[in-house]
């Protein structure tokens, strides 16, 4: 099976890399095709081409908006545009995003966005191969990166 694994120069830590090691722990056999980017919003048709034209069955698309009003739009633009190519393509892409605001200190910002990246790709090793271990979690309040905050 193909992953296609997209990812950003603009990010502060290598979220790809955490991903990809964490599905290696869980599954064998998989064919990795990994593309970097500048930005966020050039994850959208990065992730399309790894799609379409490298037949990935599954895209996890990382990076990290900035703190700044403007990388918060920018953020909701490059979201948009990875729904629009999932709808495009019938195919997931999960979105790992992680805002450089959520983190409280530098150490902090990278222990989120590895846990973030690992907990995502620990989704996907769900969807794609145990789906009934994915709706044993319905309703439970799971969280990625942060403690799950549980049900009511
Ligand atoms: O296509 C080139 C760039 O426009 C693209 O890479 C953008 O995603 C870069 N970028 C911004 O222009 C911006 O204002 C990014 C952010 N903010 C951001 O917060 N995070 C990014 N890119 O990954
Ligand atoms: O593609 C993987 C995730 O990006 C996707 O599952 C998102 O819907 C997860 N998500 C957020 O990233 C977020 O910032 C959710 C929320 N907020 C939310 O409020 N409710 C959700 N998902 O169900
Ligand atoms: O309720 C606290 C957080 O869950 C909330 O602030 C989320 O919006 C944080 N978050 C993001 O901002 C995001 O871009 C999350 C994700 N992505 C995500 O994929 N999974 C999360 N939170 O649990």
């Amino acid at each position: 099976m193909k992953v296609g694994i997209c990812d950003t120069t603009f990010a502060r830590v290598d979220m790809g890399a955490h991903a990809i090691d964490e599905i290696k722990q869980h599954v064998g056999n998989i064919t990795f095709i990994r593309r970097t980017v500048p930005g966020i919003k050039d994850l959208p048709v990065a992730s399309k081409k790894l799609i379409e034209e490298e037949n990935c069955e599954i895209v996890m698309a990382l990076g990290m908006p900035g703190p700044q009003e403007k990388d918060k739009v920018c953020a909701h633009e490059a979201s948009t545009g990875l729904i629009q190519a999932q709808l495009m393509t019938n195919t997931h892409i999960l979105e790992v995003f992680v805002h450089e605001d959520e983190g409280e200190n530098p150490k902090d910002l990278r222990q989120l966005a590895e846990n973030r990246a690992r907990e995502h790709a620990q989704n996907l090793v769900k969807m794609m191969f145990k789906p009934d271990a994915m709706r044993k979690e319905a309703g439970m309040g799971m969280r990625e990166g942060r403690p799950d905050v549980g049900p009511v």
